[in-house]
């Protein structure tokens, strides 16, 4: 029986299925249930593993039946609904989540402790789904959280990627990469549905009909079969889906004949060319790629969800024809970046080749339809497709963008005549004669009935200089919607120790979906309960962390010191260069002091996590440069008592979830103007940890929230960049003697023998490819340094710094998704509440 030996004697518990089971024993005997007749291993097992995927099938059971409820009243009720496209939903673990969200936790740990388990070690058996890169991901499965959590009616459309994001290894040569298997046995959380299958074409013909109508015909099809994973919202029934589309080759394509033949490649051809689709994860943040594949992907995603969602709306009207232009009024098509834009051709088309309607009212329908969010004013990031590669993949598509451009073009040369020198920029198609391109950014803003920014300076910035020449055109078309996080995962179930203290100080646990109700504790902030409370919750989380840093690392870390925490893909837009060269200062400053003198430094741990993009050279060689100045530090016996650097590992969503909650100073240090929003700053702030960082995304506004003197700021503005640019490239930039000084260190050979220069090299000259420090670390580094000295002096002050902390959590109300989904809701989607009895 599935019964284990562990921490004492498990009790015999028998093999009753019952989904619905509130007490611990039942719950037990549900689990065993699935250990014994949905096995998946052989018998007998009932080890760590074999427990996590019965209890994680037990609590899919008991989301199937609210699942299955909330269809049905959607279907009943039928709201208007929102589709979130997004190539990317790095959802991380689902099963804490689940059962947290269920308000089910404590009978869980129960019941797997009657079967001889430990909850924490349960949990820890499963795999991120890491379908997405970093930020942008990360904030699509925040909304989804938000979007159940609000009872809205909302679905998430994305890929079933086999291969998400890559594993990170560190080894002596720097970053390595594995290929992260996430489904090798099997995912609980999704539910194929042999049931939703749609065909997908690709290349092929435009054929044009006697009536003069035009259709798609010939290439390759195939089919997108979907599969569903519960999203569940926190105390509430509503459970959402997230839709993610596998792509299988049609049966009949098995070329039987062939394969009697013996020819075994040749007869599975398609099914191959088929599976490809979905394989891989793209593993780029913020960098073109110009693959095909991509293209394939990004079409496949829109198609398929656009077919789902028109099927959909036929469907919940009794079958009766309803007119399309009730469509908008039921449908809202949110665009996660411009990822994917194919939906707007593709809406175009069926509409019009498939269902008859005149361009006129399938651009009506469209534009009402379709909202778009920019992400990023990266120009590389702005993507670009060959117009050559889209002619032959998506001939319709092709025509249809055509005609989009045609039609703006005349529409401002009839109505705006004065804007003629700037439509060659504002156009969808750039003629370029070496790279004809399709501007996808630029059709995302001439169909979209909104478009926004993610943080109010980005939202600035997109109006007054990316989108500025359209803003005379619509002005009322461009809108912000500063990002925010999920409170559930990232402070209610990360740190249920500061949890319990903020809900027994507040005497409500309501924070977790009204977290504007932190400000409340402002009134404690000078309370020394509060502060022994405090103090003692963040010391378990940093104990915590520490031993995790030693099990994957090592390296042991002193819970005493300063846990000062950097966790981003690594770029050099996010300078994690000007951190790590700040720590090669305070290391060479550290050395030149006396025994006597360093008894007075703060004593600071310093992690910085991140994956590198697999191309991305100077990005690996910072992965490296941290590593080998940890080597360094970490075993110099004469200072490594005050100062210690980690690069951990493969920092993926259930790392944040062990560093967040211990960290005490995080670096959000992009040069200005560049980082769209961020939003593990957001994370960090709620967890009472502060932050050093530039005037940069939603920097500002957590500055603004939580009080400029709990927030350590340093750096140029946005607006001064420009000017420092030029003024470098002029040859007036002069570097500070301790910027010098740490680059000199690190040529000098003090961390190893790798060679560095061509890293270094990009912070010197004043111009050129890879030169001239573009992302201004020179000039910023004498003000990091500075405010780096005020954080050790705010440190040594414990009060003071256990106040700032508890303000940093009063003040992070703000960064709720739970208040951004609400302001898309009524903002953008105008969708309400469905909420399910
Ligand atoms: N972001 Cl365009 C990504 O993570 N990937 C992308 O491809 C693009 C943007 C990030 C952006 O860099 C962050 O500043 C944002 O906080 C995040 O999107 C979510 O908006």
């Amino acid at each position: 029986e599935a019964t284990k030996k562990a921490n004492g004697a498990p009790k015999k518990i028998p093999a009753v299925a019952n989904p619905l089971a509130e007490k611990p024993l039942d719950i037990a005997s549900n689990i065993n249930y699935h250990a014994q007749y949905s096995p998946h291993f052989s018998p007998f097992k009932f080890e760590p593993e074999q427990a996590y995927y019965a209890a994680a099938e037990s609590v899919r059971d008991r989301l199937v039946q609210q699942w299955n409820e909330t269809y049905l009243h959607y279907h009943k009720v039928d709201p208007k609904q929102t589709y979130y496209l997004s190539m990317e939903f790095l959802q991380g673990r689902a099963l804490t989540n689940a059962i947290g969200n269920l308000d089910i936790q404590d009978a869980y740990a129960d019941a797997l402790n009657k079967l001889g388990h430990e909850l924490e070690e349960i949990v820890e058996q499963e795999k991120d789904a890491a379908l997405g890169n970093g930020g942008l991901g990360r904030l699509a499965s925040c909304f989804l959280d938000s979007m159940a959590t609000l009872s809205l009616p909302a679905w998430g459309y994305g890929l079933r990627y086999r291969y998400g994001l890559f594993k990170q290894r560190i080894t002596k040569a720097g970053q390595e990469e594995t290929a992260e298997d996430w489904l090798e046995k099997f995912s609980p959380w999704e539910v194929v549905r042999h049931d939703v299958v749609f065909p997908v074409r690709f290349f092929g013909h435009v054929e044009v009909q006697p009536d003069g109508s035009r259709n798609w015909a010939g290439g390759e099809v195939l089919q997108a079969l979907a599969y569903d994973v519960p999203i569940p919202g926190y105390k509430t029934k509503n459970t959402n889906s997230l839709r993610l589309w596998e792509a299988k080759a049609i049966s009949e394509d098995f070329n039987l004949f062939q394969f009697n033949d013996g020819q075994y490649e040749a007869a599975a051809q398609l099914h191959s060319k088929a599976q490809q689709i979905c394989d891989v994860l793209y593993p780029g943040d913020a960098t073109e790629n110009g693959k095909l594949l991509r293209l394939k992907q990004q079409y496949f995603l829109c198609s398929a969800s656009l077919q789902d969602i028109i099927f959909r709306f036929k469907e919940r009207k009794d079958g009766s024809l309803r007119p399309w232009s009730e469509f908008p009024s039921k449908v809202a098509v949110q665009l996660n970046d411009t990822h994917p834009t194919l939906a707007i051709p593709e809406l175009m088309r069926i509409l019009m080749d498939e269902e008859g309607l005149g361009w006129d009212e399938a651009w009506d329908v469209t534009t009402k339809t379709i909202a778009y969010t920019n992400h990023t004013v990266l120009p590389e990031a702005l993507e670009k497709w060959s117009q050559i590669v889209m002619s032959k993949l998506l001939p319709r598509h092709m025509e249809i963008i055509e005609e989009i451009d045609k039609r703006f073009i005349a529409m401002i040369q009839s109505k705006r005549p004065e804007l003629e020198s700037k439509i060659s920029g504002m156009r969808i198609l750039d003629h370029n004669p070496k790279k004809p391109v399709v501007r996808m950014a630029n059709l995302c803003v001439v169909s979209a009935h909104t478009v926004n920014g993610v943080a109010q300076l980005h939202s600035d910035i997109l109006k007054n200089e990316l989108f500025a020449d359209y803003v005379s055109v619509w002005p009322t078309k461009f809108q912000n919607k500063t990002n925010g996080i999920t409170p559930r995962r990232w402070l209610r179930f990360c740190s249920p120790e500061l949890s319990q203290l903020i809900t027994k100080w507040l005497k409500t646990d309501q924070w977790v979906t009204n977290l504007d109700l932190l400000t409340d504790l402002r009134k404690f902030a000078d309370n020394a309960d509060l502060h022994a409370e405090w103090e003692s919750a963040k010391m378990a989380n940093k104990q915590r962390l520490a031993r995790y840093i030693l099990r994957v690392t090592g390296v042991s870390i002193d819970p005493n010191s300063l846990f000062d925490i950097q966790v981003k893909r690594i770029h050099e837009y996010k300078r994690q260069l000007l951190n790590i060269l700040g720590v090669v200062y305070r290391y060479k400053k550290l050395k030149e002091m006396s025994p006597e003198e360093r008894k007075n430094t703060t004593s600071r741990t310093i992690m910085i996590g991140g994956k590198a993009f697999a191309t991305y050279t100077n990005a690996k060689r910072i992965v490296k440069l941290v590593d080998d100045v940890g080597a360094v530090v970490n075993s110099d016996t004469e200072v490594n008592s005050y100062l210690k650097v980690v690069f951990v590992p493969n920092y993926n969503v259930s790392v944040a979830e062990m560093l967040i909650p211990g960290s005490e100073l995080s670096q959000h240090i992009s040069t200005a103007g560049m980082e769209a929003s961020g939003t593990s700053n957001m994370k960090f702030a709620l967890n009472g940890c502060l932050i050093i960082g530039t005037l940069d995304g939603a920097n500002v506004e957590i500055r603004e929230e939580v009080g400029e003197e709990n927030f350590f700021l340093f750096g140029a503005t946005a607006d001064e960049v420009p000017r420092l640019r030029q003024e470098r490239e002029n040859g007036l930039f002069k570097p500070d003697a301790r910027f010098e000084e740490a680059k000199e260190f690190i040529r000098s050979g003090a961390f190893g023998s790798y060679d560095y220069n061509p890293l270094l090299d990009s912070l010197e000259g004043n111009s050129g490819y890879g030169r001239g420090d573009y992302f201004l670390v020179g000039y910023d580094f004498p003000s990091y340094i500075d405010a780096q000295t005020k954080v050790d002096e705010a440190y040594k002050d414990r009060k003071r710094w256990t106040k700032m902390s508890i303000l940093s959590t009063a003040g992070s109300g703000k960064f709720s998704s739970d208040r951004t989904i609400g302001q898309y809701a009524k903002e953008i989607w105008n969708i309400e509440q469905c909420i399910v009895p």
